[in-house]
């Protein structure tokens, strides 16, 4: 099984990117593509109607009006995990509040604005209660995040 990116713009790319990035440090597969949800949405139904065949997990991100993740959350009852983007208007609020708010019934997971890096690490999560060795990658992961704030060191340079 896999985790299917979805942005709804190739403009979304760096949050891509850092998706990608920590799925590949997990060894997780993944599929990533450009389908919008109000430019292309006939495509996006076909699409994710046969990627979750495969499909564990979905990532949506999305800016501005952010209605990808929900619109996926629709097509499916695999967890979908939504990222909004920052925009240079309202700043990404408006795509956290459009992510996170949906009604009742149809959830959408939500990270933080542009927490690409968190999305692929929950997807990890979720797909790890079945994989033991995707449990101790989790594990290792953890204890090396630890292992670098004990050996952060504070030096007033004043
Ligand atoms: C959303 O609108 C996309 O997810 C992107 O974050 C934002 C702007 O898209 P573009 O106009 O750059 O294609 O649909």
């Amino acid at each position: 099984m896999r985790v299917s990116i979805i942005m709804g713009s190739i403009s979304d790319r760096e949050i891509a990117d850092a998706i990608v990035k920590q799925l590949k440090e997990f060894g997780i597969d993944y599929d990533a593509k450009v389908i919008s949800a109000h430019r292309a949405h006939a495509h996006l139904e076909e699409y994710v109607k046969e990627a979750e065949k495969d499909t564990a997990v979905f990532i949506s991100i999305a800016g501005k009006a952010a209605h990808l993740g929900g619109v996926i959350a629709a097509l499916t009852t695999r967890p979908v995990i939504g990222v909004p983007c920052k925009s240079s208007t309202l700043g990404g609020l408006e795509a956290l509040l459009s992510t996170v708010e949906m009604p009742s019934g149809v959830p959408v997971a939500t990270v933080a604005i542009n927490g690409g890096k968190n999305a692929a690490i929950l997807a990890c999560e979720i797909m790890a209660i079945s994989d033991e060795n995707l449990s101790k990658k989790l594990k290792d992961f953890r204890a090396k995040m630890e292992e670098e704030i004990k050996n952060t060191e504070y030096i007033y340079e004043g």
